[in-house]
């Protein structure tokens, strides 16, 4: 392993289990797997969780209403989960569901401590309650809503309750300095100003909820408390890693999250790892690196919404799979996606412009000029570099920086630009073969050596330029690799050595293959 030692710990937000998963749910965990498949090309040691929230008071309802158990009907719902991230070939390491008794009594000891420090404490709430994103509102944000809920704009519920608090104010100033220090550590920039204005005048937080039935953690040694889901949930990211074998992931490298949930990652969260490192056994709980808070995607130009039968859900996304294929659908999510502070539109007829565009006019052709090529003048047996003029040593160089490039992308988690470097190096390929004509050389015995450089050149950028593309292009890529003879251990690469110039050798066997990404009519 090239990077021995480093760790890449990278989470999804855990989802609800009363929804089918939609594609901002596929959207988040995409994200994650590309990071996740990028550092294990890298070699880093990886850690990539996903996983179900389960004890929203919402799931009792639902349950109630079908005749079952909470217990049954999370466990189907969580299954849909499953067998969706299954199907799309993500690559988590473990998926987390928040009723297993793994995460139950870790997030009992972990309230416990805080009990004992006096960072809870037990007192009165009395305010408002959005019961859709099972979330407390302050007196000043529910006026501003006009006491509805932002996201579903049903009213929001009065509650009056005694209530565990965790001490939030306390922190203000220390994650307001954290922050400050760490300016990565709420990404892109625009959040973190936002969560700036926001922690500046944070209340202490309510944690528990009373008249809590079975299907809660309880507060340790009160039976009348049930712990806020919303606790329950942040903790998954600790308890999954808190065991011996799996401490060293922590802290985590990347939390992907979208704008709605900010406030709990980019606050509570962090205030609540403050106060549990300052306990005895704790200290090894450090923050993490990065909350990394993308926008929405919208649909056909408008919110997504099941009245408006723009939702894509399940059926919808497969029907993308099955006509474009699963990596051009994770190359539109990664490119177009809604990284920044702004929402994206998910609309059919951009999909197919920048599919034909990225992928089927410039990766698959690339890939099929160059295969062809070789197979049709060479008899598919990848000829020698012979010497570089000028145009060769620019294509060259542009393969070489790749690696930069991407990774310098990467670190930033701005993963449609690592992309992007990526596909430069493919646009330089049509470049060189668009000056160099190697199919008129063809024409002339006399440029037999000439010609052979010239796409040996072409094979070996775009080598290279695969390796850059893989993370969100898995199975393409290796379908890619069968053709210009190549094979590499993905789950433990060494990206900077394989992304140096002259991996593919001379008399290595070229073939044709399946077209990679064919046209689509815009119809
Ligand atoms: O909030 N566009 O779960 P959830 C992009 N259980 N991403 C979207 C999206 C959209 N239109 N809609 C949803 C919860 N998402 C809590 C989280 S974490 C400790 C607990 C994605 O099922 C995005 O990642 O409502 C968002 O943050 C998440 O789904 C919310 O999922």
């Amino acid at each position: 392993m090239p990077n021995p030692g480093k760790t890449f710990y990278v989470t999804t937000p855990i989802y609800y289990v009363n929804d089918r998963p939609h594609i901002g749910h596929v959207y988040t965990t995409t994200l994650g797997d590309v990071l996740a498949r990028y550092h294990r090309l890298r070699g880093d040691e990886v850690f990539f969780l996903t996983g179900t929230d389960e004890h929203a008071a919402k799931v009792v309802d639902a349950a109630e209403e079908r005749g079952l158990t909470a217990q049954a009907w999370a466990d189907q719902n969580a299954a849909e989960f499953e067998q969706t991230f299954a199907k799309l070939s993500m690559t988590h390491d473990d998926f987390i569901r928040t009723s297993q008794d793994r995460h139950k009594s870790r997030v009992t000891q972990y309230v416990k401590a805080l009990l004992d420090s006096g960072d809870v404490y037990l007192g009165d709430y009395e305010g408002w309650y959005d019961a859709g994103q099972e979330e407390y509102i302050p007196d000043n944000k529910a006026q501003e809503y006009d006491f509805k809920s932002p996201f579903n704009g049903k009213p929001l519920i009065r509650k009056t309750e005694k209530n565990y608090f965790f001490r939030l104010k306390e922190y203000r100033q220390a994650l307001l300095d954290y922050i400050e220090a760490n300016p990565g550590f709420v990404q892109p920039d625009s959040r973190r100003n936002e969560i700036i204005a926001r922690i500046a005048d944070a209340e202490d937080t309510p944690i528990s909820r009373t008249g809590a039935n079975d299907w809660c953690i309880r507060v340790p040694g009160d039976e009348d408390h049930g712990i806020y889901v919303w606790i329950d949930a942040l903790f998954n990211y600790l308890t999954t890693v808190d065991t011996d074998d799996r401490r060293k992931f922590w802290p985590c490298n990347v939390h992907l999250i979208a704008k709605d949930i900010l406030w709990f990652h980019g606050c509570i969260w962090p205030a609540m790892l403050m106060a549990l490192k300052k306990q005895p056994g704790y200290d090894w709980v450090e923050l993490p690196t990065q909350v990394y808070t993308h926008s929405f995607w919208i649909s056909e130009g408008r919110k997504m919404s099941k009245t408006l039968g723009n939702f894509i859900d399940l059926e919808t996304i497969d029907q993308y799979v099955d006509q474009f294929s699963l990596d051009a659908l994770r190359w539109y999510l990664s490119t177009q996606g809604p990284l920044g502070s702004t929402d994206s539109d998910f609309a059919k007829s951009k999909f197919i412009e920048v599919y034909n565009s990225d992928l089927a006019n410039t990766v698959g052709n690339c890939a099929s000029r160059v295969t062809n090529m070789i197979v049709r003048y060479f008899d598919g047996v990848l000829p020698s570099p012979g010497r570089e003029d000028q145009l060769a040593k620019s294509l060259r160089a542009s393969a070489e920086g790749m690696y930069n490039n991407v990774n310098a992308m990467y670190e930033k988690t701005a993963i449609g630009a690592a992309n992007e470097a990526a596909l430069e190096v493919v646009r330089a390929i049509d470049n060189y073969i668009e000056q160099t004509q190697p199919f008129k050389l063809a024409k002339d015995d006399g440029q037999r050596e000439k010609l052979g450089a010239i796409l040996y050149q072409c094979a070996e950028a775009l080598r290279i330029a695969s390796l850059g593309l893989y993370p969100t292009m898995p199975l393409k890529i290796q379908e890619l690799w069968k053709m210009i003879d190549c094979q590499y251990d993905v789950e433990n690469g060494d990206l900077q050595a394989w992304t140096k110039w002259g991996g593919l050798k001379p008399g290595a066997t070229i073939t044709k293959g399946a077209v990679l990404f064919p046209r689509v009519q815009k119809d």
